[in-house]
């Protein structure tokens, strides 16, 4: 088996020594990050929620996936973040309240760090309170992230905590999530939509300007 389909059998069985392993020797054989990020770690975690939604796979299994899976990107993750940071603007990430959902998040922080810019995580379950702290403590911008459609509506109580607090024209509002859209964007009033960690990194670096 090569190392691409090692990493991915690795997370859909949640076997965490077996996806590092394969993610160490893969890089060190000369795969690139993106390769194993795009062809095998993100088609597996697509695979687990087919599964689930199937019901052949039950939050259990969706935990030990998701754990395999960030063991591997903390083995991509100095690859994919090749440019020193440099202070070209701060910008908070989280996942809004209710959601727990974070690989997706963590994704966008580290190709929004490689793109150059200073990233402040917020982590899971972040009160739109607590993300007006962080615009009030300084930062550019801040990036929404929702897996839920259940949580989708924090991004908005966000956007409405911001504007309530006279913050709003202050920052840039960038959202993003497998369950968000463009066309939720525009209703919500955010400033851009991310359809992935890529995306998200250019689009942030574009809205401020940089
Ligand atoms: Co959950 N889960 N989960 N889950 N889970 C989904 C999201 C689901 C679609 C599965 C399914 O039914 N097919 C479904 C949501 C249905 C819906 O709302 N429409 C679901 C459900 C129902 C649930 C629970 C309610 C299950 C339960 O308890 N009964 C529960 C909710 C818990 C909570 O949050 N309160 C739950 C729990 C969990 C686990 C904790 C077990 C685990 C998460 C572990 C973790 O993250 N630490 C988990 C997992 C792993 C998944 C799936 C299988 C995988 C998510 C993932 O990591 N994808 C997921 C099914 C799926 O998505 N196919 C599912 C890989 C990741 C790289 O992609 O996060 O989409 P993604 O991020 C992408 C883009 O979306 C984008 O860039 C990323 C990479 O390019 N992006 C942004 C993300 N954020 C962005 C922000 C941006 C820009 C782009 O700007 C700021």
């Amino acid at each position: 088996m090569g190392h691409k389909e090692t990493i991915y059998e690795g997370i859909l069985k949640g076997n965490m020594k077996a996806v590092e392993e394969a993610a160490k020797v893969g890089l060190a054989e000369g795969l690139t990050a993106a390769e194993l990020l795009n062809e095998a770690m993100i088609p597996a975690m697509g695979e687990v929620g087919r599964l689930f939604e199937a019901n052949e796979y039950y939050v259990p299994e969706m935990l030990i996936a998701a754990r395999a899976m960030k063991a591997g990107l903390a083995i991509l993750r100095p690859e994919l973040v090749k440019e020193k940071v440099e202070p070209l603007g701060k910008v908070a990430l989280g996942t809004v309240k209710g959601d727990l959902h974070d690989i997706g998040k963590n994704l966008v922080s580290i190709m929004v760090e490689g793109a150059g810019l200073e990233v402040i995580d917020l982590g899971v379950d972040v009160s739109p309170q607590a993300f007006v702290q962080a615009v009030q403590e300084g930062d550019d911008a801040i990036g929404l992230s929702a897996l839920l459609t259940t949580t989708m509506p924090s991004m908005k109580g966000t956007i409405d905590a911001l504007e309530e607090a006279g913050l709003r024209s202050r920052v840039r509002v960038l959202i993003g999530g497998a369950p968000v859209t463009q066309k939720y964007a525009d209703e919500i009033g955010a400033d851009g939509y991310g359809r992935d960690a890529a995306a998200a990194a250019a689009l942030v670096k574009r809205l401020l300007n940089k």
